[in-house]
Parts: structure tokens; sequence; C-alpha cells
């Protein structure tokens, strides 16, 4: 898309032994790029892609400073959405334009790790204006990498902020015009007026000299974030022969004839800010500030000192909407917290609600949770049979499913663990209520893997489900899945009578 005169300018100046073929890769990649089918080692991005080097100088930077077990990369929508395939660091896929909101959470969780926030010029300069503006704005301690090829590249040439004066795009055919789509954002111009940022600097890929000092830009925006002083921003002018339509070489030499002019490369900002004296607001327990009864909670419980049987036990709770399927899984998080866990919780349900598909995650662990996901989990309650048929096969070998029903239906493949049937639907009815059938479950999870105490788990029913009518019938269900659990389910041929635990 760019201008003609530009192309036929540049070409004669190519000398092939110009450039150094390289091709070593830094550990800080994966050995084999596993979206990449036939060729494990090769990157999705166009021959002459400047994204490419990118990745190249950031992995190598992350090497040599020690980082790469400390860093996590979010990539943007764009042409790099799939960096993930690529960085063995920790990766974060977000929203077009999201990705400095999105490192802004990552970097004040965990202060301690590098966050870098990877992003085109369509991300960050069109969509995510607001996000990058603030962000910089707040001054908040992550690396900004963005690269600016005046164009959106992976949806075929529309006119980027950053797109020349002049210069052709799908939505601009006749060349940018200033009076009709305005002129080309300078972000790294525009994020200088802003106090907070400690380092911003443009660089380019134009030649093998601009990359040298791209290089050190990208470490020393690193070398900001890990020495604490503030926000680090670097911008990239990178080319996108594709998309502009030039021989690889020609478009390296574009952005230097044409990109430069446009977008000056220097050093716009590098300090350090001085604190500024602020008065800290009263630091207060947020079950304080919202007032809430945290006695019983707080009490360790003679739960508490529950021996759990695992470092880490992963469920996957699945059924109809209105069966109770989320509410399991937050009354199991719950009275995790209550015996110490660390625990997380993750829903996940269709937009139809009662009657769709939900299902939930849940985790109890002895230590930090590292993700909520989880995808082959240690217990499967399956609450009907399309959950059965759909989650089973994720579930460990070692693994058990809870199925709420007699036996298992027919025509099923193999399953790939113990399967447990309960008939909690009926157990319940006859209790009186369909509804706590996700109760009997309960009680016959606790029953065939200890992993909660009876006792904590009753208290913590009787505290959150309210209805004054229905806290006898839970009472009874918890006991009765768990009896059934006990008393009827066979165990390596053995029946369990004594039962607890198990
Ligand atoms: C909310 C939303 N709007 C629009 C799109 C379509 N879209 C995908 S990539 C892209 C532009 C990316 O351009 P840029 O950030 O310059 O990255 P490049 O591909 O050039 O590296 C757009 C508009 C989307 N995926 N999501
Ligand atoms: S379209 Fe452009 S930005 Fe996208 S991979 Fe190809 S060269 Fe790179």
């Amino acid at each position: 898309m760019g201008e003609e005169i530009a192309v036929s300018s540049v070409e004669s100046q190519v000398k092939p032994d110009e450039f150094e073929i390289t091709h070593s890769k830094s550990p800080v990649f994966y050995d084999v790029y596993e979206r990449k089918s036939d060729l494990q080692r090769q990157t999705h991005y166009c021959p002459g892609c400047g994204h490419g080097i990118v990745h190249k100088l950031i992995a190598e930077a992350l090497e040599e400073m020690g980082l790469q077990d400390r860093t996590i990369f979010v990539s943007p929508v764009g042409c790099s959405v799939f960096a993930y395939y690529y960085f063995d660091v920790g990766n974060v896929q977000v929203a077009h334009g999201r990705a400095p909101a999105a490192a802004t959470g990552l970097k004040r969780s965990c202060p301690d790790k590098i966050v870098i926030s990877y992003q085109g010029d369509g991300d960050l300069a069109a969509i995510g204006t607001a996000e990058i503006l603030h962000a910089a704005n707040r001054g908040e301690k992550i690396t900004v990498f963005f690269v600016n090829n005046a164009i959106y590249g992976m949806t075929g040439g529309q006119m980027a902020p950053t797109t020349l004066v002049g210069q052709k795009s799908t939505t601009s055919p006749w060349g940018r015009r200033p009076s009709n789509e305005g002129f080309p954002v300078r972000m790294c111009e525009l994020l200088a007026t802003l106090e907070a940022p400690a380092y911003i600097e443009r660089v380019a890929l134009s030649d093998n000299k601009n990359i040298m000092k791209a290089r050190r830009a990208i470490r020393k925006a690193l070398e900001c974030q890990r020495d604490g002083s503030g926000f680090s921003f670097v911008e990239i002018l990178s080319p996108c022969p594709t998309i502009w339509g030039m021989d690889p070489v020609v478009a390296r030499k574009w952005v230097a004839e044409r990109m430069i002019p446009a977008f000056p490369l220097t050093v716009y900002r590098d300090h350090k800010l001085e604190p500024v004296a602020e008065t800290e607001p009263p630091q207060r327990p947020v079950a304080d500030v919202l007032e809430l009864d945290t006695e019983a909670a707080a009490k360790p419980t003679a739960a508490f000192a529950h021996e759990h049987p695992f470092e880490q036990m992963t469920i996957k709770i699945a059924g109809f909407g209105g069966q109770g399927v989320l509410l399991l899984g937050q009354l199991l998080i719950e009275a995790g917290m209550r015996e110490g866990l660390e625990v997380s919780w993750l829903p996940s349900y269709g937009p139809e609600m009662r009657s769709g598909s939900a299902h939930c995650h849940v985790c109890l662990s002895k230590a930090r949770i590292g993700s909520p996901l989880v995808q082959h989990p240690d217990v499967l309650i399956a609450m009907n049979e399309i959950s059965l048929r759909k989650f089973a096969p994720a579930v460990r070998p070692d693994g058990l499913i809870i199925y709420n029903g007699r036996a298992v239906p027919a025509g099923l493949p193999p399953l790939p663990a113990r399967v447990h049937c309960v008939p909690a639907a009926e157990i319940a009815d006859k209790l009186g209520s369909t509804k706590v059938a996700n109760i009997v479950l309960m009680g016959a999870l606790l029953e065939e893997t200890g992993c909660l105490e009876f006792g904590t788990a009753a208290a913590t029913i009787a505290e959150k489900i309210k209805k004054v009518a229905l806290a006898e019938i839970n009472r009874k269900a918890l006991e009765s899945g768990r009896r059934f659990a006990d008393d009827v389910l066979v165990h390596e041929g053995q029946p369990q009578p004594d039962g607890y635990p198990y």
C-alpha cells in the first residue's frame, strides 16, 4: 500500500551481501512451534515481517537478563496474536487494544513479574487508545513494545492511525488525506506529554544499525521495569512487506525513507520519577470495609486440622442450568477456604442459563493456584448424560467420575476413569426436593475422596443456603449422598460399610 515512487527509488540500493543470516534461536523460544504442524521451526509471520525481528530481540534480551522465568507476555489482537506459540514464558492473550489494562492487573497482582504488553498500531493507537494513554498516565510499571507498521496487517491493510499522509490503504485508496482522515498519530510524542512514564523511545528496523539500536532500547525498557523505574515504552517502526506489496528488502528501505521522517527516532523520555509525598489511605481488612460478620468464618474450625489427601485436587462439575452446578462449586471452595486451602472457581454457562448447559471448574490446593482452568480434572461430577459424554474423556486416568444416575448410559465409549453412579436426583426427590441433588453428590464426593470434612461442608451449606425450608433437606441430602457412597458403592470389589475416610 506504500507509494510506488518510494518502492522504485530504493530497489536499486540493495546489496545481497549486506545481510548476515543467523540461524540460532534463543532458549526463550519454544524448541518446536506447535501451531505449525509441518514446519515446526517457522513462525506464521510473512518473510521480512518486523514482528519476527522484534520477537527475536525481546527473546534475546530476556535471555541475557535472566528474566525468562519471571516474564508474562501479553499478546494482542493483530498479526502477533500467536506470540504465545513462540515465547516460553507466561502468556496471556487479550482482547483488541486491552493489553495495557490486562498488563496493569497482572503487574499489580504480581509485582515481581516482568509484564510485557506487545501491540500493533491498530491495536494500540486505534481501538486501544484509552488503555495505553491511561496506563502510561498512571505510570504502570509495565513495558510496552509498540510495533508500528503504519497499517492493519492482519485484516488486509486498512488505514491505521499511523498510516502516513498519502499512503494508500484499503480504506484510504487515494492515499491518506489530512482533511478527511487526519494526520498520523505520533504515540511517543503523545505519551511524552505525560508526567509519569519513565522511558519512551522510538526505534526502527530499517537497517542493521538501527536494529542494533532497537535491541538496546528493548533491553533498556526491560531494565527499567526490572529496576522498578516505571512505565517503559518502545515504538518500533517495522516493515509489513505483504500488505505494503513490497519485497522484504525494499520494505526495510521504505521504513528508512518514508517512515522515519514522519516518525523521528529518538529517546523521548528517560527519567525516574521522584515519588510524590502522598497520604496513605487507612488500611482495613476488606471484611471490615464491607461490614461483614466474619467472626465465625475467621475462626479456624475443627476441620482446619483435616488431613487433605492431595496437594491439589481439580474438580469439574457439569449439568443443566438450574441443577445447582455453580452453587455446588461455590460451596466446595467456601468449605475449602474454611479449611485453610487455596481455592479457585471458574464458572461457564450458556446465555440461556436455566436449562442451558453449565459447568464450573474448581480447584482445592495446598499451594497457590496458577490457573483456575481445569482441563483434565481429578474428579468429574456429571449431573446429566450430556455432560458425562462431553467431559468424561478429559478426566485423568486415575481420576473419578461421579454420575447422577443409576448406571452408565448405554452406548458410551469406555470411560477413562473409575465411574461411581449415584442416583442423586432420585434420592433428592425422596427427601422432598429435586433441587438438593447437587448436595447429595457433594456428600458422595466427600465420602469418596475425603477432600473436605463433612462438618465444614455442613456448616458452609447451612450458612450459604439461607432458605429455611431447605435447611433440613440439605443436611439430609449431604448425609444421604455420603451414606450411598459408603454403603452401596463398591471399591475394587469391596463394599466400604463404615466408609469414612473412604
Ligand atoms: C474488537 C475487534 N475489532 C476488530 C477486530 C479485527 N481486527 C483484527 S486484527 C486488527 C488490526 C490489527 O492491526 P495492528 O494492530 O496494526 O497489527 P498488525 O496485524 O499490523 O500487526 C483488527 C481491526 C477484532 N479482532 N476485534
Ligand atoms: S501481514 Fe504484515 S504484519 Fe502481518 S505477518 Fe505479514 S508482514 Fe507481518
